[in-house]
């Protein structure tokens, strides 16, 4: 047998040896050439020795601190250790007697890399498994100054924020553009402690009191037996539990809605749901309902792209962020308030503000902007910062406090509760991107994780040890206050008030509130997942719950089923529809947007790279979208004819396409309508086809005309010919400002 090579000693090696040793025969495998390996990168220096044990690790920073750049490599320093700083030789070949003999239990080195990559999972959330997190950075307006004492919301204070958006019912492996509620949860780390704004999409909640949500959940989630359907609502239980369950019928209807399959985390309007308490310096307080309003505006996938997303692109909303932000179209949100007296009654306009499943329309207390939020970077590690982040409703800094919402209170116990079996217990805020910005003085000490080595003996109080150390603050200091709201003298009950038993007229508020085209939509989604259960006692208590929301939504639902529509068993509330919960109407700004432009590599290329600046120029992002890879005239193609769906994009623009060659999509020609004399490529009127199902702005200028004509689609609405590439994209961009071209879908309610 050959000699056992011994892989070289690279301490101290310049780079050039570091690649010596790395393309090394492998020991012991008979006469095999060397594979080639990847250039090596010059080594960094080691990591720093850890000053003291008596601080948190800074060597892994929470993102406030700036020790590593954003660019560093993932591994630091050169030399491979073990997790207690003994270099290592060789990582690819355990202890073995002989090169063909047993393996030697005293590996230290093979039990230490086997044993920690056995452990590396961790429970994902109950709830919200799915999600995708950036940082950024949160300004005050200084227009909360008389509403409350928080220091964030100062004119101009600048605060550190992380994010993490989610799914709510799927696994961490699931799609991403799922009919579903999304997370929106803000950490803020405030000077004055964090604060975590643990908000939803949707501004209403299923259930009244935290008592029942393991009974939502356990319906939502798949079924118990098989594990299916994943990450979806269309399925027996939970059309059993939300039609059994009438409270939870606003929410639902949200999620039925368009609102249920966003275009993007930066097209989401976010929403604290609860009524929260502010107090002011002068200790006097306001209820308030936190809104974010995104820049982007409100804006959803038509359900066809959400389905075929979810099998083409299963991380399109994590995409999406990750790339808007590396493109510097940095999203963006504005906090705002809606402020209500805090009158003994806690109600507005005879609205219960302790009733999670209402909202107050924007309408009769409009919301006040306080502060905006730019998402501006990526997480280095999504393990370490978006799966360990840790949000919890009771991290308030003072200026902000609780109400009786009964969800609100139990939301209060739950989230540090799953914490300690997710992060192995009560020492997660300790973890890098759970640390407080603010310093931290308290007498918590020990438990699994403990990472600060604490000084002193006495952390408890009073001491006369410790220097009497830490003393109480008061108001000067800027301690939290509790507001001292009077609680009235009651029996204990198992019970909600009277007023939360209206189920039924917000939903209706919400339904006369859309526009044909958005109700069409609810009626369709509705029809699909009442279509996907089984149980035919279901579909009909659901439908009798829409009969008691509206007669027409009832109706349709019905006829899409095959089954009788009931009559209303409530009378129908007199509502007064809210415009602003209409994703219709407005008019955005196009930044970040995608634009896909059809290239003819023998065509005008001229035109293509004039548009290409003009796109950018725009603040959008343009996409080449060639018949191959690679580059045409010298601009790098992102988008092949093979890999372009129209989900992918806000709009085409058609600078032409080459006739399909001969031989190309064998079998696929002739369904597409192409023939011999075809002169676009059928994957090009594929995709034309579907940004118009879609209902996306399609433009097209010189040789790209030829392309609407054989399409059948010049002169439908939202379709231009123009002149020349900046005409078309002129044209384009004014038909993006409305999101889309809504008058493409048939509507057929009123
Ligand atoms: Fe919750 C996670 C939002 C009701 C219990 N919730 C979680 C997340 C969001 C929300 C955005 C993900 C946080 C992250 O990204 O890490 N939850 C809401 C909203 C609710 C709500 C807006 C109603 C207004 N939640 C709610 C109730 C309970 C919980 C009533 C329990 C009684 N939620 C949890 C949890 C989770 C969670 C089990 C799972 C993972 C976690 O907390 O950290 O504690």
């Amino acid at each position: 047998s050959k000699p056992v090579k011994v892989v070289k000693d690279v301490v101290g090696a310049a780079a050039a040896k570091v690649a010596d040793a790395l393309t090394d025969t492998v020991p012991g495998a008979p006469g095999s050439a060397p594979a080639p390996v990847a250039e090596p990168t010059t080594p960094a220096g080691p990591l720093p020795a850890k000053s003291e044990q008596g601080a948190p690790d800074t060597r892994t920073p929470t993102g406030a601190e700036t020790g590593v750049p954003p660019t560093a490599k993932g591994q630091q320093g050169a030399h491979l250790t073990t997790a207690q700083g003994a270099r290592l030789r060789d990582t690819d070949h355990s202890l073995k007697a002989g090169p063909r003999g047993p393996v030697l239990l005293q590996d230290h080195h093979l039990r230490e890399k086997i044993t920690h990559f056995d452990h590396e999972r961790i429970p994902e959330r109950v709830v919200h498994a799915r999600g995708a997190g950036a940082h950024g950075v949160f300004t005050g307006y200084g227009t909360a100054d008389d509403l409350t004492r928080a220091g964030f919301l100062r004119k101009g204070k600048e605060t550190a924020v992380f994010v993490r958006f989610s799914t709510v019912l799927g696994s961490r492996g699931s799609a991403d553009t799922v009919r579903d509620t999304r997370g929106f949860a803000t950490k803020f780390y405030t000077d004055e402690g964090t604060f975590d704004l643990v908000a939803n999409n949707i501004p209403v909640f299923f259930i009244q009191d935290a008592i029942k949500f393991p009974d939502i959940i356990h319906a939502g989630k798949p079924h118990p037996d098989r594990e299916i359907p994943q990450a979806q609502s269309a399925h027996d239980t939970f059309w059993d539990f939300v039609s059994l369950h009438t409270e939870a019928q606003h929410h639902t209807i949200w999620n039925m809605s368009d609102r249920g399959i966003p275009r993007s985390y930066r097209t989401m309007e976010g929403f604290g749901v609860h009524t929260f308490r502010l107090v002011n310096e002068a200790g006097e307080t306001v209820l308030v309902k936190f809104h974010w309003k995104p820049k982007l505006g409100v804006h959803s996938l038509t359900w066809e792209e959400a389905q075929l997303a979810a099998g083409v692109d299963p991380d399109f909303h994590r995409r999406d962020l990750y790339d808007a932000i590396e493109a510097g179209a940095f999203p963006e949100w504005e906090l705002g308030l809606q402020v209500f007296p805090d009158t003994p009654e806690e109600t507005f306009a005879g609205i219960d503000l302790l009733d999670p499943t209402k909202i107050v329309p924007e309408e009769l207390a409009p919301v006040q902007a306080v502060g905006r939020l730019v998402l501006n970077r990526t997480p280095r590690n999504f393990f370490a910062e978006t799966e360990q982040v840790a949000f919890h409703l009771g991290h308030l800094p003072p200026g902000i406090d609780v109400t009786n919402d009964p969800l609100l209170q139990g939301r209060l116990f739950s989230y540090v509760d799953t914490q300690l079996t997710r992060l192995g217990g009560p020492n997660f805020s300790q973890i890098p991107i759970n640390r407080p910005h603010a310093d931290v003085n308290d007498m918590l000490r020990d438990g699994f994780h403990q990472h600060a080595v604490h000084a002193g003996v006495a952390p408890y109080r009073p001491n006369s040890l410790d220097g009497g150390n830490p003393f109480p603050a008061g108001d000067a200091e800027r301690a939290f206050l509790d507001v001292p709201v009077t609680v009235a003298q009651a029996p204990k009950v198992r019970a909600n008030p009277a007023s939360f038993d209206d189920h039924y007229s917000q939903v209706r508020l919400f339904w006369q509130s859309m526009t044909p085209v958005e109700k069409e939509h609810i009626i369709h989604a509705y029809t699909f997942e009442l279509g996907k259960c089984y149980e035919q006692a279901i579909k009909e208590r659901q439908l009798q719950c829409l009969a008691n929301v509206d007669p027409v939504l009832c109706a349709q639902v019905a006829a899409g089923l095959g089954l009788p529509a009931p009559e209303p068993t409530v009378p129908l509330a007199d509502v007064t529809p809210s415009p602003a919960l209409s994703q219709v109407g407005g008019r955005w700004p196009a930044d970040g947007r995608l634009v896909g432009i059809v290239v003819d590599p023998d065509g005008d290329l001229d035109g293509v790279d004039e548009v290409r600046r003009a796109v950018f120029s725009a603040g959008m992002v343009p996409l080449l979208i060639a018949p191959h890879g690679g580059t045409v005239d010298g601009t790098p193609v992102q988008r092949t004819f093979a890999t372009a769906r129209s989900v992918e994009f806000d709009a085409v623009l058609l600078a032409g396409s080459p006739a399909p060659a001969a031989d190309a999509l064998p079998g696929r020609d002739a369904k597409a309508g192409a023939s011999a004399t075809a002169t676009v490529d059928p994957r090009v009127l594929l995709l034309v086809d579907e940004c118009w199902r879609h209902a996306k702005a399609i433009g097209a200028w010189g040789a790209g005309a030829a392309v609407l004509e054989q399409a059948g689609l010049a002169g439908t609405p939202g379709v231009v010919t123009a002149g020349s590439g900046a005409e078309a994209l002129a044209a384009v961009q004014d038909l993006m400002a409305a999101h889309r071209v809504w008058e493409r879908f048939p509507a057929t309610v009123a």
